[in-house]
């Protein structure tokens, strides 16, 4: 299947003839063929986007929000094609696509049309006078997704954007295109007005960069790596657009001993290892108070060991392949790098599975322990099914471990003391922490991190705020 370009309500070839292979990360089978777009490509999306926005603008919040409920509507419909297509492209667990990618992907654009549907002027009265403060457009936004949420991760910007009024270009990664392109069809059956939402596939240099850096372009939603958020930063930053950067993070999971136990070894190895440890928020750190650190190893062994590794479109499986064989590459040198900064592995490896996998790229989740916790394996992010474990003393301690490293994205908090857990959580350095669970999600509140996790906040009236210009209209009274 060769993938097209969606530009002004139309599925449209790319300018050139470069193409990537799109490939199964769990066989290494090509299935589909992804455009490498070029600037050309992206300057008629973006023009395509600059025509609709002052119409789409001009339209009421209910009017928008209905629009965002017939995308839902039509995207429910396909809820098993999501899942299916998503556990293909990206590698994950069908149970994973269904519960997190499909699940979520529907519930954004719920979530967002019951929002906006409902946002009212605000107004502040002075004696003398009336405040109005309106939101208005930004204008045209480019929105740039990765590999490890595709879908669930475009929805989430998708939605408030053209919500707030604003018409937007997408920029899928290549490495999975495939739901970014059912989202296309869904908005093109349901009839969204021409230029609102426009997609165009390419890597970064070929169609992120030209899209970033394009004078028409007035805002930037980008989730990704630290190192390429820097790069989108420095071209944005000159001309002045709106940003936001949500980037990499390497989570502490913080262990107190008086905590439950059989929950937080559950809930630990599922913040370790949820999507092959592709997301941002899993809890790659796992800081243990000393007293049940022994007790804890060998439950936490013991769980991991029984996760379940293989084919993806099998029900049972808990654990799929890495997005690619470079990204494979990238984990394991940090595995060997463990080894070298005096680590011990406890359990990992690439296990064994039938043929049909054997080209896939596959790697056991791993456990490594014996490591400071200043070592650039448990500071740096790696971005796989690889967790270091480490024991403390004190509640000080433990603090100035966690905060220990360049990120400051999420974490978690296992303790039976709510008041310790909120007190801890106090002097985190990140945009969340979680206490007594993991990736436990209320859309109405802020996301996003600190230091190199990136810059701002979307999510509930963060996502409003970022996707509006807030206007005041001061009324002189008489
Ligand atoms: O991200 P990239 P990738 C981290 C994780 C992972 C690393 C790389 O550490 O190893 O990022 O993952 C586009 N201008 N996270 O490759 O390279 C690119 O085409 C504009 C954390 O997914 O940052 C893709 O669409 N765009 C993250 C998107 O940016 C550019 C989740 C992300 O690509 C560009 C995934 C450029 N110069 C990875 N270069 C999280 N926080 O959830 C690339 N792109």
């Amino acid at each position: 299947m060769d993938l097209l370009n969606y530009v002004n309500g139309e599925f449209v070839k790319h300018s050139n003839e470069k193409w990537m292979d799109v490939l199964e990360p769990a066989t290494g089978k090509k299935f589909a063929r992804v455009p490498l777009s070029s600037a050309e490509d992206v300057d008629l999306a973006v023009s395509a986007a600059r025509m609709a926005q002052n119409e789409w603008g001009m339209l009421s919040h209910k009017i928008r929000a209905e629009w965002l409920d017939k995308i839902a509507d039509a995207l429910e419909e396909k809820y098993e094609d999501i899942a299916i297509l998503e556990s293909r492209d990206t590698g994950k667990p069908i149970s994973l696509a269904r519960s997190v990618d499909a699940y979520r992907s529907v519930t954004n654009f719920r979530f967002f049309a019951e929002l906006i549907r409902n946002q009212e002027e605000e107004e502040f009265l002075m004696d003398d006078a009336t405040n109005i403060v309106i939101q208005k457009p930004v204008g045209v936004g480019a929105l740039i997704t990765p590999w490890n949420l595709p879908l669930y991760l475009l929805s989430w910007k998708v939605a408030p954007a053209i919500g707030m009024g604003n018409t937007v270009v997408c920029k899928p990664s290549e490495l999975t295109p495939m739901t970014a392109n059912l989202l296309m069809e869904t908005i093109d059956e349901v009839g969204l007005p021409s230029g609102v939402v426009n997609l165009i596939h390419g890597n970064g240099i070929g169609a992120g960069a030209p899209l970033t850096s394009h004078s028409d372009v007035n805002l930037i939603s980008f989730t990704g790596g630290t190192d390429t958020g820097a790069k989108v930063a420095a071209v944005a930053a000159p001309q002045f657009k709106k940003i936001s950067l949500e980037l990499g993070g390497k989570n502490s999971s913080i262990i107190f001993d008086d905590c439950d136990l059989g929950k937080t070894v559950a809930g630990v190895t599922r913040a370790a290892f949820l999507n092959q440890g592709q997301v941002c928020l899993c809890g790659s750190r796992i800081l243990v108070q000393s007293g049940i650190y022994d007790d804890f190893l060998e439950k936490f062994i013991e769980s991991v060991k029984g996760m379940k590794i293989g084919d993806p479109s099998d029900e049972e499986t808990e654990l799929g392949a890495l997005i690619s064989p470079e990204h494979l590459s990238k984990v394991e040198s940090y595995i060997q790098l463990a080894e070298e900064e005096g680590g011990k592995i406890i359990t990992g490896g690439r296990p064994s599975l039938p043929k049909q996998f054997e080209n896939g790229n596959w790697l056991s989740p791993t456990v490594i322990i014996g490591l400071k916790h200043d070592s650039r394996c448990s500071t740096e992010e790696i971005f796989g099914p690889v967790v270091t474990i480490h024991s403390f003393e004190t509640e000080n301690e433990v603090i100035e471990i966690a905060n220990g490293t360049r990120y400051g994205l999420a974490g978690s908090v296992w303790t039976r003391d709510l008041d310790k857990g909120n007190r801890v959580a106090r002097d985190i350095h990140t945009g969340m922490i979680w206490v007594n669970t993991w990736l436990h999600r209320d859309l109405r509140v802020p996301f996003g991190g600190v230091k190199d996790s990136g810059v701002g906040r979307e999510g509930g009236r963060w996502s409003l705020g970022f996707f509006s210009e807030a206007m005041n209209i001061c009324l002189k009274h008489d």
